[in-house]
Formats: C-alpha cells, sequence, structure tokens
C-alpha cells in the first residue's frame, strides 16, 4: 500500500527545510504493509503535485499554522482524485478541545493529538482508529493525550537515513535546515504559548550519544541553520556540553553553520557561560542571544504566567554581555491582557535602562487553539477581541498562487482598543526604527545625556511627523500605518515590498530602512528640523549631533574606515570620545552586492549590523586619504 508523507514548510530565501514531526512517525510506525512513495517539503501546487501521485492508500500531513490552509487544498485535491485515499493530520495546528473540528475541516479523515507516534504506528498496523488513544474521527472524540514517558525508542531520522534521499532530490548546493529537539515540553505556563499548556509541562529527553551523533551527521551534510526546538536552550547543564560539541563540529567541517536556539528564561548565568564559550571559540554559531521578556507590566505578567528577572540581574547580564561585545536581543508581545499604550512606552524604557543597545522585537499577539489563551473563557476574562488575519509571517516572496495562511490576532483587549492597538504597533516601528536600526540611536543617546528618555524622544518625534505631512519620515509612517491597517482589518499581507514589485515582503523596520538609507540627505534634513523643534539645543550642535549620529549607521556607499571632523563636546555626549576627530569603521569589508540590504536589514539585524564603530584619531590624516 501507498503512502505519503507531508510537512510542507514555507521557503525563507534559498533555504529548505529537512522536516522532523513527519520523520519520527515513520520511523517509529513503519511497517512492510507499507511503501512510502514520496515525501513532500515545499508548497508544490496542489494540483500539480496531485498529480505525481500515484495510488495513495494513506496521505499523513503535519500541520502548522504556516500550512494549514496549503494543506487543506491539498487534501481536498488529493480526495477529489482519489476517492478511497484516507488523509490524517496531527500537529499543532489541531484543535485538542473541538469536537466539531470534522465540520470546520471535513477534507480530513483523522486528526491526531498531541505526540503522534503511537497513534501513527496503529494506525500503519491496522488498528480500528475509533480504539487509539489520541486519535479524533468523525464520530470519535478521544480522551485527552498523555504524553508518553520515553522518547528515546522513537529512532532518528538523521541517524537511520530518513533524509538522504530528500536530500538527493535537490541540487548539491541547497542550503539546508533542519529542526532538531534535544527535548520535549517545558516547565512553564505562559499563555500565550502552545507549549505553556499543562500536556507539555514535564520534560522528556533524548540521550546525549543520540544528540551527539546528530549534530556530527549535520557537520558532515553542510547543514545551514538549525532550528532548536528546545523551549528553554541553556536550562539543563547538559545544553553547555551540547553547544561545545556544535563548536568542535563546526570547527571542523565548517557546518552547521547556525544554531538558532530558544534561551532560557531563568539561567541568565548557564546561558552566558555558553553564549561566551561560543564567542571565545570564533566560531559565530548563534545570532544574538535572546533575553526574552514580553512584558514589564506586573499586572500582564501576573495575567499571562510569566515572570521576569529582577531589573538589577538583568541589567548584571545586560552589562556582561556588552563588555563582551556579544550582541543580544529581546522580544516584547503587544497587546498582552492588561498592558497599555503607557505600560507598553514604559517596557520599552525599562529595556533600554537594563541596557538592551542590540536588538528590540515586538511581536503581534497572535493565538493558537491549544495555548491556554486558546480558551475562550480566559479570552472573555480579559476582554480579548479576537479576530482571524492573515499569518504574522514576513520575508516571503510575492507569488499570486501563494496560499495565504491565517492566524488569530488580538485585535484589541479590555485595556487597548483597537486604534490603541495601532497605535502602539505605529510607536514600536517608530521606536525600534530610530533605536534598534540605528537612524536615530546616538542622537538619542545625546540626549539623554540632555536629560530627554529615550521613549519620549520618539513620542515627539511621533508627534512631528504627524505634523509634517510633506516629509519622507511621514510617508514611511503613513505607508506603515496603512499596511498595518489593512493587515487587521482587510486580511492584507504583513510587510512591504519596497525595492520592486518581485520584492519579498519585509518587516516594516527593515522596509523603511531601506528607503532612509536611500534618502539619507533628506533624512538628516528632517531629523534636524524635528530637534531645533522640539529640543533647546542650538541649532549648530544639533547638526553636529544629526550628521555624527547618522554616519555611525553602515552605509552600503562608503568605504570604510572614514575620517570625521566634528565638535569635542558632541563627540563626548554621543560616543563617549574626547576629540573633535572621529575614525569611523565596520567590520564588513565584502564587496557591496545586490544582497546588501537582506544582510543589513534582515539576516544580520539581530547582530547590530548597522552599528560602525567610532574611535579617536590618533594618526597622522594622510593616512586615510585615499
Ligand atoms: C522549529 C519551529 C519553527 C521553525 C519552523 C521549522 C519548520 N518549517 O519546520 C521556524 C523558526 C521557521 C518557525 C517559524 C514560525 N513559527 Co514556530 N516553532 C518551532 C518550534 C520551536 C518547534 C516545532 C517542531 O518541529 N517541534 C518538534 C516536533 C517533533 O514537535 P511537534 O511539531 O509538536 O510535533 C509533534 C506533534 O504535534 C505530532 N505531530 C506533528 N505532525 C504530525 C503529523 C502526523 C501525521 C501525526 C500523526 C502527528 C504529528 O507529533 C509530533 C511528535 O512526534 C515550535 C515550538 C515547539 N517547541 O514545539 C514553534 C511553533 C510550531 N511555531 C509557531 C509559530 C506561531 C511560528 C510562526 C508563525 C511565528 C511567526 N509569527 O513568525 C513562524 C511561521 C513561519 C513560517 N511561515 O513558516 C507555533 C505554532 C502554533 C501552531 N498552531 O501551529 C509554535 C507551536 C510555537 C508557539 N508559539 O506556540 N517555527
Ligand atoms: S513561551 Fe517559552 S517558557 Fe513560556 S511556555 Fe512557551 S516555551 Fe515555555
Amino acid at each position: 500500500m501507498n503512502i505519503y508523507l507531508v510537512q510542507a514548510s514555507d521557503n525563507h530565501g534559498p533555504n529548505k527545510f529537512l522536516p522532523l514531526a513527519i520523520a519520527y512517525q515513520w520511523c517509529y510506525g513503519k511497517n512492510n504493509d507499507w511503501t512510502l512513495k514520496d515525501v513532500l517539503i515545499e508548497k508544490i501546487e496542489p494540483k500539480d503535485y496531485v498529480a505525481t501521485m500515484q495510488q495513495p492508500e494513506l496521505v499523513a500531513m503535519s500541520s502548522y499554522v504556516w500550512n494549514w490552509e496549503y494543506n487543506r487544498e491539498l487534501a481536498k485535491q488529493i480526495k477529489r482524485k482519489f476517492r478511497q485515499c484516507k488523509i490524517i493530520t496531527g500537529g499543532p495546528q489541531i484543535n485538542k478541545y473541538d469536537p466539531d473540528f470534522f465540520d470546520k475541516h471535513p477534507m480530513f479523515d483523522a486528526f491526531i493529538h498531541g505526540e503522534g507516534e503511537e497513534a501513527f504506528k496503529s494506525i500503519l498496523a491496522g488498528d480500528n482508529w475509533t480504539t487509539i488513544p489520541n486519535v479524533q474521527t468523525l464520530y470519535h472524540m478521544p480522551e485527552p493525550a498523555v504524553r508518553r514517558k520515553n522518547i528515546n525508542n522513537i529512532p532518528s531520522p538523521i541517524l537511520e537515513g530518513f533524509y538522504e534521499p530528500i536530500m538527493a532530490k535537490y541540487p548539491k548546493d541547497t542550503m539546508w535546515q533542519v529542526t532538531w529537539e534535544s527535548l520535549r515540553g517545558c516547565p512553564y505556563h505562559c499563555s500565550f504559548c502552545d507549549i505553556g499548556e499543562s500536556y507539555w509541562n514535564k520534560l522528556t529527553l533524548f540521550d546525549m550519544e543520540r544528540c551527539r551523533a546528530e549534530i556530527e551527521w549535520m557537520g558532515k551534510n553542510r547543514i545551514e541553520y538549525v532550528s532548536v526546538c528546545d523551549s528553554n536552550w541553556g536550562m539543563l547543564d547538559r545544553d553547555y556540553e551540547l553547544t561545545e560539541h556544535v563548536i568542535a563540529t563546526k570547527k571542523k567541517y565548517g557546518y552547521p553553520m547556525w544554531w538558532d536556539a530558544t534561551w532560557s528564561k531563568n539561567n541568565l548565568d548557564k546561558n552566558y557561560a555558553i553564549a561566551k564559550a561560543a564567542y571565545d571559540s570564533g566560531e559565530n554559531i548563534f545570532k544574538g542571544i535572546t533575553v526574552a521578556l514580553q512584558s514589564f507590566n506586573k499586572n500582564t505578567l501576573d495575567i499571562v504566567e510569566r515572570f521576569n528577572l529582577d531589573f538589577d540581574t538583568l541589567k548584571t547580564y545586560f552589562d556582561k554581555y556588552k563588555a563582551d561585545n556579544i550582541p543580544t536581543y529581546s522580544e516584547l508581545i503587544w497587546p498582552l491582557p492588561g498592558e497599555t499604550f503607557e505600560s507598553l512606552k514604559s517596557g520599552v524604557q525599562q529595556l533600554i535602562d537594563a541596557g538592551q543597545e542590540n536588538y528590540l522585537m515586538i511581536h503581534p499577539l497572535v493565538i493558537t487553539d491549544n495555548s491556554p489563551m486558546g480558551n475562550k473563557a480566559y479570552q472573555k476574562k480579559h476582554g480579548l477581541d479576537v479576530r482571524k488575519i492573515a499569518l504574522d509571517t514576513v520575508y516571503l516572496g510575492a507569488d499570486e498562487k501563494y496560499i495565504t495562511e491565517y492566524t488569530d490576532v488580538v485585535y484589541a483587549t479590555a485595556t487597548a482598543d483597537h486604534e490603541t492597538v495601532i497605535e502602539g504597533h505605529m510607536y514600536a516601528w517608530l521606536t525600534i526604527l530610530m533605536y534598534y536600526y540605528g537612524w536615530g540611536h546616538y542622537i538619542a543617546k545625546y540626549m539623554r545625556k540632555h536629560g530627554v528618555l529615550e521613549t519620549d524622544l520618539f513620542i515627539d518625534l511621533m508627534e512631528w511627523i504627524k505634523e509634517n505631512k510633506q516629509s519622507l519620515l511621514y510617508k514611511e509612517y503613513s505607508k506603515t500605518k496603512q499596511s498595518f491597517y489593512d493587515v487587521y482589518n482587510k486580511k492584507a499581507l504583513w510587510g512591504r515590498q519596497v525595492l520592486s514589485n518581485n520584492d519579498i515582503f519585509w518587516e516594516y523596520k527593515g522596509a523603511s530602512s531601506i528607503v532612509l538609507h536611500n534618502n539619507i540627505q533628506k533624512l538628516e534634513d528632517e531629523l534636524i528640523k524635528f530637534m531645533l523643534e522640539k529640543t533647546n539645543i542650538t541649532d549648530w550642535k544639533i547638526k553636529s549631533v544629526v550628521k555624527l549620529g547618522l554616519l555611525m549607521c553602515r552605509s552600503r556607499d562608503l568605504e570604510y574606515p572614514i575620517k570625521v571632523k566634528t565638535i569635542n563636546s558632541v563627540a563626548q555626549d554621543m560616543l563617549d570620545i574626547d576629540s573633535d576627530t572621529i575614525i569611523i569603521n565596520h567590520a564588513d569589508k565584502d564587496v557591496v552586492d545586490n544582497k546588501w540590504y537582506n544582510k543589513a536589514y534582515h539576516w544580520n539585524r539581530k547582530n547590530g549590523y548597522w552599528k560602525c564603530t567610532a574611535s579617536k584619531d590618533k594618526k597622522p590624516l594622510d593616512r586615510y586619504h585615499k
């Protein structure tokens, strides 16, 4: 009998994903009655794919929020051509609590709740579906799913050779991305997260030997990018050992190139030790270390069952990372229940005060069905107005055949009406654009020395932008705001195309950065005008402040190092340099190519690529004359 496996991912740039969940199902459940005909990993147009299928008896799909509509469409088309074919699906997108799920998605024959391996094995063995735990059929809602105690008896897809035939179908230079786990579960209960539900509360671990062998395989097989599924990298002592092994493997083979982990929330000392080992080794495997916070509002943290480390501890670690030149980044979510515009602004200020200099993301609050926040009573209690919009995913290519994926978003809460929600996104856009993409970073630093808080400065700037409708900044502001409005009210796609009609959908700050970079003189004039109107600094100083601040942003068109003449007191207040002649330099000396914008405002944004270094000029002028 023929079986097809499906775990389709979007293409993020040139990378292709090797599927993990569906691979486990097959490696654990397979038997000789079944012939594996194909594993689909990309979103090939459903009708084209169905045309290639040969007498499928069973199709098993792995469902996530990013492939749900695709899977539904593929399932419909398979059923149209192969009526006898059974289609089953599992994954986080399957609502474990909805007995009416079949009415909404009748193209499937069974839904598997939670971990799927045992149920899948029983299905392949031909057991009666209504008797298999965790399997929901049209007439049968199973008991609540139970976690497996031992995961080590699930064979490793990597070590079983599951991936080689998939990789063989693609060109040799394909950049492969694997999802990989050393454990399952998370001890915390954050209500906005799927893994926060009690089902995932206990940790189950894969053996170290297996983990090491899998990492070795990644090195040998030139794996570009590893998405680590573990929820708290750094929580266990063995994460340090595993990181050492990743570093050693990269030293030996040059791969895996990137190790993208979700860092532990409560173990900053262990995280720091791991990060330091990686950076000291000279092997750059982390794209910044996350110090995730989600909110600084005490009431909100209680409501979402999250905790933050105290301010002093945070500050100590940010300072340590900064002293070692290790980039960190932080994440907040907007609008969490209980949060207001003021508390959002105050959270950003606390983060800046604690020393987050490098990067910040403020994610929109989206809701998945299985997370504690997916519960309707919870939503009612906190006044969450939840609506369906396009999935909040960016950097994807534009293709009219793309099947749009959707998510549930929080449109308004009891403490932030919809207008405030959009206003919060706009404030986040401007603050991050200015401070964390650099365009106003050093100006804000200068103003802080003169008693103005960074977040107040950006409030003033937002006001100025609204008052100056002819400005470039206003154009960026209004295009971004319109896009947010369309996303929330018209199911438009997230992001903006700025380079051409075939461009990717850039995340908003990246999109605006491209525009500002290409209109730098205009930006300089506008920032000077803003400072003249909204501050009491003298005009000749303002000009130097803005000029020097913008020169600290890496330009595509300049050859570094450059020498800059400025005012001593400006250099002092802005850069802590006691000189009127500054050398501005940047580490990236590669020849600029047509991917430079991606490098600066997408791939390396969390590493603070924009930021140049500044030093006092100690050398004779001639050395810098070209
Ligand atoms: C790795 C990962 C990614 C990778 C994706 C890699 C890829 N394409 O496969 C990256 C970093 C790209 C990513 C991005 C996003 N992610 Co993500 N990501 C994860 C993460 C950390 C691990 C997922 C994983 O593979 N786990 C390991 C597998 C084995 O576990 P599993 O998926 O739960 O599968 C088990 C069962 O569900 C079941 N099962 C699964 N499939 C099947 C199929 C069958 C037939 C059966 C029987 C059983 C079964 O059995 C498996 C156990 O064996 C999870 C969080 C987590 N810790 O799980 C979030 C998670 C999956 N991501 C999530 C989200 C929301 C996103 C984003 C939308 C975030 C954003 N707004 O940008 C984007 C989407 C980007 C896009 N357009 O593709 C949500 C998904 C919720 C949902 N309902 O789908 C999760 C759960 C996190 C959360 N917030 O709660 N993500
Ligand atoms: S957000 Fe992170 S820490 Fe919180 S429950 Fe989810 S995985 Fe665990």
